[in-house]
């Protein structure tokens, strides 16, 4: 213990080394993707294959709910994030997203709204809220995280979607005219907010919150109610912004990736006059999803106010701190759950203790205790 006495960098390090015990939830899961919080200690599930199911709070799953719309199931797609309501508990309202196939071929991320019966049994009331434009033919690049925006400290009724470049149409990220490699920001019956940046303007799409992404598979608020993503790069240039109204944030002109098989993507350049840098970015890519910022105190105070990424590709829950202010820098990253798979999500539980999915036909549900 006496080397919690030395510098803030030992501290962490011993807090490293009691590390934290993973508890397996459940197990069964086909391919997970998103993890919610229910009342009462149950959890709401995806599965990318098109099912969503209750888990009750000692680990056994519910059958898959009916009443969900056709998902396109096939590559990346399927059924993807889903979240719940601030005021679940009252308006029983989730928010879901999936790949949605067009009747002329094709297709893109869709957003739905419905309501979990009261005994958990069903999806009632189901509305598609939004549906990215144009549909395309392809299996990648879905992006498909919402998290709902947040005013002085309380949930505002807006809903954020990122919005993959669908991989070939990697050019549209830079037009206003689609929503191909978007962030956008839509109200909870889908009608536009009016303080969206481009409301108002002609040729551009008034969904649209901040361009020039790719693929965009974690997305979260802050402490401080501010959104936070990631973004896959093509090989290295993974990267983690802060989304601003109106904002370009570069893909496919600047990037600290490369093209696959090597050379460099688009003008070979990283930095341009007009286009946003990222706060962070990997190289080599560790393939992010899922992101949640820890403010309980579960962990003790080195864990408190750290940001959580999965990494797909090298198995492992990503622990960040940053510097303060939160519009900082990152300052040291720490790998947790080595070699227990490809972490798909991680979000804090009304528990405060941090869940995580693992990515497999027979994909976790893990719960860390600290210890
Ligand atoms: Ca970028």
């Amino acid at each position: 213990m006496f080397l919690v006495a030395f510098s803030g960098w030992v501290a962490v390090s011993t807090a490293q080394a009691q590390g934290v015990r993973s508890e397996v939830v459940a197990t069964g899961l086909q391919n997970p993707w998103a993890v919610s919080f229910l009342p009462q200690g149950r959890f709401l599930v995806t599965e990318r294959p098109g099912r969503m199911r209750v888990i009750e709070a000692d680990g056994r799953l519910g059958p898959p709910l009916p009443g969900l719309p056709a998902i396109d199931v096939g590559g990346q797609g399927g059924l993807l994030d889903v979240v719940v309501d601030a005021d679940v508990a009252a308006n029983r309202r989730v928010y879901f997203c999936y790949s949605e196939a067009a009747a002329s071929g094709g297709n893109s991320t869709a957003l739905a709204s419905a309501a979990l019966a009261a005994d958990n049994s069903r999806l009632e009331d189901v509305k598609v809220i939004f549906s990215q434009k144009p549909k395309f033919a392809s299996s990648a690049h879905f992006g498909c995280r919402i998290v709902e925006g947040s005013k002085d400290g309380k949930p505002d009724g807006t809903l954020f979607l990122t919005l993959g470049d669908r991989y070939s149409r990697m050019q549209d990220a830079q037009k206003l005219d689609n929503h191909h490699g978007k962030v956008v920001r839509i109200n909870k019956d889908g009608s536009v907010p009016r303080d969206n940046p481009f409301v108002g303007r002609a040729g551009a799409l008034p969904e649209i919150w901040s361009y020039g992404h790719r693929n965009l598979q974690g997305a979260t608020l802050a402490p401080d109610g501010s959104y936070w993503t990631h973004e896959h790069g093509p090989q290295g240039g993974d990267e983690i912004n802060l989304p601003q109204p109106g904002r370009n944030y570069g893909w496919p002109v600047i990037t600290y990736g490369e093209n696959y098989g090597g050379g460099k993507m688009g003008e070979g350049i990283t930095a341009k006059t007009g286009l946003e840098q990222p706060l962070h970015y990997w190289v080599p890519s560790i393939a992010p999803s899922g992101m949640a910022f820890l403010s309980s105190d579960k962990y003790g105070k080195a864990w408190q106010g750290n940001l959580f990424v999965g990494s797909l590709k090298f198995g492992y829950l990503n622990r960040i701190e940053l510097n303060q202010p939160f519009r900082g820098k990152v300052m040291r990253e720490h790998k947790l759950l080595e070699g227990g798979g490809r972490v798909r999500d991680v979000r804090q539980g009304p528990d405060g203790l941090l869940y995580v999915l693992t990515d497999s036909p027979q994909g976790r549900l893990l719960r860390l205790q600290p210890q």
